[in-house]
């Protein structure tokens, strides 16, 4: 049983759904107006990302106690700029990045955060928020802090009149929307093997390794950065590709595709190419830096992973445009490339040579049930 997700607007497990909709219809006033209760010994706070030392003191709880793999050898190592980026989009609240501190010591040992956000449930349009980056100190562990942080940023979004939200766990509760798998693209052989990323095949040598997952050192196609005078066309080509899919962000504004894409040195990356005519955007690829930390390793302390983020190919097939990607994804030295089997990736894995990785990505909604979905028919990615 789950004591606390059976009290929430989520399916169970078991549910078989063929429509989609609300599950509860709330009102303002359904909704307490106070902070949930701490035990005595906490409080809540709100961090502000524009103040570097309380942007410090959530990387530095994350860099300690996030997401790690199932055997525990890697920890996702999100960087302060890559916070900020991720937290603040257009329209972000202050109040959705909520922290939980020791009151004597001000130490910070909780965190969840919710930034807005359309997405598009079988083509129709719901306000919702995205929670990402929960996180409890590892001493406190097990005493049931997680809900109390989940209950307080949903009534934070309610008090905004928001009620439904999407959220992306590696574990499994009720109930998720979508199971996705994690794909990999060995760049740097012989240090994955070193760090345990990746296994030397049995009958195989660093060499041959080596060779087999040669990358070119040139792109194939003319592709460059995304400018600011792009983003009119990329976004409509962006609207346009992921109406295909059943669970989709929509970007509303220019302003929104240029936070999420314009290019931040080390946090994301995205290259487009522009027809010569017509000065529009035809194919574009992104991908955002997320490296972990190498648990225990005497010779490597991180780990230099892109992640896969959204991919648009029109002049070209999909499978030459990611080709381009690991090509870009070389260059500025990253270790692997990592990929959800979302949209159409399945069709690339092959012939790009990914590996399957032992990590799953589920995917949720609150208050909002809908048929379960393939992760091909998934068009979001949460960072
Ligand atoms: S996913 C990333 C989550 N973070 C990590 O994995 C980092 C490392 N782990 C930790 O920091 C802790 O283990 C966490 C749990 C904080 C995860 N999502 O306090 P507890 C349930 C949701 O005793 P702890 C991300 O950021 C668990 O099933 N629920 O446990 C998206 C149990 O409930 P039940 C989770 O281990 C987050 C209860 O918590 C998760 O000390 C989306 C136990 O609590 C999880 N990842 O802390 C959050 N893990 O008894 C939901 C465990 O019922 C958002 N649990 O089984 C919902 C929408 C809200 C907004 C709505 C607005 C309308
Ligand atoms: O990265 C992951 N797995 C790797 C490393 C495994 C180390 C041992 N556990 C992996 N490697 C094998 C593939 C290899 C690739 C190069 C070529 C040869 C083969 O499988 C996994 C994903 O597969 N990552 C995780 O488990 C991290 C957690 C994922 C859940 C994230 C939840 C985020 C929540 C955000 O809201």
């Amino acid at each position: 049983g789950h004591e606390f997700w059976d009290t929430q607007p989520v399916p169970k497990i078991d549910d078989k759904i063929v429509e989609s909709g609300p599950i509860e219809n709330k009102t303002l006033e359904d909704v307490r107006k106070e902070p949930l209760t701490l035990p005595p010994a906490f409080e809540w706070i709100e961090l502000d990302c524009n103040k570097s030392d309380e942007l410090k003191e959530i990387y530095t709880l994350l860099y300690e106690n996030y997401v790690e793999d199932d055997d525990n050898m890697f920890r996702f190592d999100y960087s302060p700029e890559f916070l900020k980026w991720a937290l603040q989009p257009p329209g972000f609240l202050k109040e959705w990045h909520i922290g939980v501190r020791v009151v004597e010591s001000k130490k910070l040992v909780g965190f969840i955060s919710g930034i807005p956000a359309t997405i598009r449930v079988e083509g129709k349009p719901i306000t919702m928020v995205e929670i990402n980056f929960l996180c409890v100190h590892k001493k406190l562990r097990e005493k049931r802090l997680a809900p109390v942080l989940i209950k307080e940023v949903t009534r934070r979004v309610n008090l905004r009149n928001i009620w439904q939200a999407a959220y992306t766990a590696g574990v499994v509760l009720p109930k998720p929307v979508a199971i996705c798998k994690y794909w990999h693209r060995s760049i740097k052989q012989q240090k994955l093997v070193e760090v345990g990323f990746s296994a030397l095949p049995p009958k195989m040598s660093m060499a041959s390794m080596v060779k087999l997952y040669r990358i070119n050192d040139e792109m194939k196609h003319p592709l460059r950065p995304l400018t600011k005078e792009d983003v009119p066309s990329f976004r409509a080509l962006l609207d346009e590709y992921l109406s295909k899919y059943k669970i989709a962000p929509e970007f509303a504004t220019d302003e929104d595709v240029w936070h999420w894409f314009e290019t931040r040195k080390d946090v994301i990356t995205c290259y487009v190419k522009v027809d010569e005519t017509t000065k529009k955007v035809t194919d574009a690829f992104s991908f955002y830096n997320l490296p972990s930390t190498i648990i225990g390793n005497a010779k490597h302390n991180t780990l230099k992973a892109a992640f896969s983020f959204y991919n648009v190919a029109t002049t070209m097939s999909l499978t030459e445009l990611v080709g381009d990607a690991l090509v870009a994804a070389k260059k500025m030295d990253y270790d692997v490339y990592n990929c959800l089997d979302v949209f159409e990736n399945s069709t690339f894995f092959k012939d790009l040579k990914f590996a399957i990785g032992d990590g799953d990505l589920q995917y949720y909604l609150y208050n909002y049930s809908t048929p379960t979905k393939k992760s091909s028919e998934i068009g979001l990615v949460l960072l």
